[in-house]
C-alpha cells in the first residue's frame, strides 16, 4: 500500500497520516523479524500487488471453486492510527480502548478516542531477541466480571535457554489512561526450554466454553513436534487457570502430555475459531509449504515428517501427499505468505465479509482473504498492504485493523470503500 496525500484522496486506498511529518521513506531503519526473513532472502518472492488481488485466484487449495463476490478492489481504506514500537498483538477492551504488545516487552493502553497512549506496568520480564519478547493478549470470557487478562511471552530460563509462557493478570486500569497488572500467575510453559530465539507461537484464543488455546510452536528443533513427552510444536488446550480438562484426548497420559490437543505443528501464528466452532490455524512452513489447517482433536499435522515445503538447508521433506496418515494442509503456499496471525470475521462492517477468514501476512506484505466451505478452505483474495502485517484483528464496530511489523509500525484501520 502506498503512502498517499490529500492531493490522492481520489483514490481508494487514503492513509489519514500522510499529511503528516513523517513518510515511510523517512522512517528510521525497520527491525525484520527473524521467522520469515531466510524464506525472503532464499528468493522466496511474492507475487506482485497486481495479480494478488485477483478475486478468483485460489492458491492450491481443496475448497473448490466457489462463487466469485463482486466488491470494490481492494474493498477498504486504510487509515493510520497509531504507531508503535514492534507490536505484536492487540485486544480490545470492552470500552473500545485497545490494549497492544510490543515484543521488547512492554503493554500499551491506546485510547483510539483521543490518540493517547499509556502503559500498563506489573508486566513480566520477557526474553526478547530473534523472534522472542512480548506475545499475544487475550481477554478472559468474562472480562467484565473478573478483570482476567491473558499474555503470552518468551521466558528466559537457567543459562541460555527460553521458551514461551503464558501468565494471566488481573487488569487494573487508572485515571490517566494507563494501568497495572495485579494478581499475576504464571499458568502454563513450554515444556522443555531450549536454546535459541525463534518458533515459541505463543497465540491464544478462548473458545466458547471457556476453554483456553495455546499455539506452542516448535522452537526451531523440529523432532520435539512429535514427541509426546514435549509441548512443543503441539496445540494445547487448558482450562482458565491453566489446569488440563478431563476431556483432553491425552489426558490420562499425564504431565504436559495431557495438554496436547494435536501435534506436529510448526510455527503455528494464528489461531481462530469460525462461527460453527471448527478451530483453524496458519503455521509457517520452512522453505515453502505455508499451512492453513482445520485442528481435530488428537491429530497428527506431520512436521517435520512430511512438509510441502523443503528444510533451508536444502534437504528434500517428503510432501503431505506421500503419507495420508499425517492431516494435510486445507490450503498451503509455496512460494510463502508469512502468515503471522489469524480471525475469522464475525463482523457488519463488511457483511460480504462475515465468515471469512484472515491472515497477516509478514514476507507477503499482505491480507489473504480466506472463504471457508464447510471443512475445507481456499485463498479468495490477497491485499497488497505495502508492508510486513503483524496482527489483524476485528474491532468492537466490525472495522479491521492491523498492526503493521517492527520499528515505528503503524496501527491501520481498515472501513469500506465506497462503491
Ligand atoms: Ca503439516
Ligand atoms: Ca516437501
Amino acid at each position: 500500500m502506498k503512502i498517499l496525500g490529500p492531493a490522492c484522496s481520489g483514490l481508494l486506498l487514503l492513509v489519514a497520516a500522510c499529511g503528516g511529518a513523517s513518510s515511510r521513506a523517512s522512517d528510521a531503519p525497520r527491525t525484520i523479524a527473524a521467522e520469515d526473513s531466510s524464506a525472503e532472502a532464499r528468493g522466496a518472492h511474492v507475487a506482485n500487488s497486481a495479480a494478488m488481488r485477483t478475486e478468483a485466484t485460489p492458491a492450491r487449495s481443496t475448497g473448490g471453486n466457489l462463487p466469485v463476490r463482486h466488491m470494490p478492489d481492494p474493498p477498504f481504506v486504510a487509515t493510520s492510527v497509531a504507531r508503535f514500537d514492534q507490536p505484536w498483538s492487540m485486544a480490545f477492551l470492552p470500552d473500545g480502548r485497545l490494549l497492544v504488545s510490543e515484543k521488547p516487552g512492554k503493554l500499551k493502553l491506546l485510547d483510539i478516542a483521543n490518540g493517547n497512549i499509556g502503559e500498563i506496568s506489573g508486566v513480566p520480564t520477557v526474553a526478547y531477541g530473534g523472534q522472542g519478547g512480548f506475545g499475544d493478549i487475550a481477554l478472559h470470557p468474562q472480562y467484565a466480571d473478573n478483570g482476567w487478562i491473558y499474555l503470552s511471552y518468551a521466558e528466559p530460563g537457567e543459562g541460555d535457554v527460553r521458551g514461551a509462557a503464558v501468565a494471566r493478570a488481573r487488569l487494573q486500569l487508572d485515571a490517566d489512561g494507563g494501568g497495572r497488572l495485579q494478581d499475576l500467575q504464571v499458568i502454563w510453559r513450554q515444556v522443555p526450554k531450549v536454546t535459541g530465539e525463534g518458533h515459541y507461537g505463543h497465540r491464544l484464543v478462548f473458545d466458547g466454553d471457556g476453554k483456553l488455546w495455546i499455539s506452542s510452536s516448535e522452537r526451531q528443533k523440529f523432532d520435539p513436534a512429535q514427541d509426546m513427552a514435549s509441548n512443543l510444536g503441539k496445540i494445547v488446550r487448558l482450562n482458565d487457570d491453566g489446569s488440563v480438562p478431563a476431556d483432553n484426548p491425552f489426558a490420562e497420559q499425564g504431565g504436559v502430555t495431557a495438554q496436547i490437543w494435536s501435534l506436529g505443528h510448526r510455527n503455528v501464528l494464528g489461531l481462530a475459531f469460525d462461527g460453527e466452532g471448527r478451530l483453524w490455524e496458519v503455521e509457517m512452513g520452512p522453505r515453502g509449504g505455508d499451512e492453513l489447517n482445520r485442528v481435530e482433536r488428537g491429530s497428527n499435522y506431520g512436521y517435520p515428517i512430511v512438509s510441502n515445503g523443503d528444510h533451508y538447508d536444502g534437504r528434500n521433506i517428503p510432501d503431505h501427499d506421500t503419507r495420508p496418515e499425517f492431516n494435510a494442509p486445507e490450503v498451503w503456499w509455496t512460494p510463502v505468505i508469512s502468515p503471522s496471525s489469524l480471525i475469522v470475521y464475525s463482523g457488519s462492517m463488511f457483511p460480504y465479509f462475515k465468515g471469512n477468514g484472515f491472515v497477516s501476512g509478514l514476507s507477503s506484505k499482505s491480507l489473504v482473504r480466506i472463504e471457508f466451505h464447510g471443512d475445507h478452505a481456499r485463498e479468495a483474495a490477497r491485499y497488497d498492504m505495502g508492508e510486513r502485517i503483524r496482527c489483524v484483528r476485528q474491532g468492537p464496530d466490525g472495522a479491521l485493523w492491523l498492526l503493521e511489523d517492527g520499528a515505528n509500525a503503524r496501527l491501520l484501520k481498515l472501513t469500506p470503500a465506497a462503491g
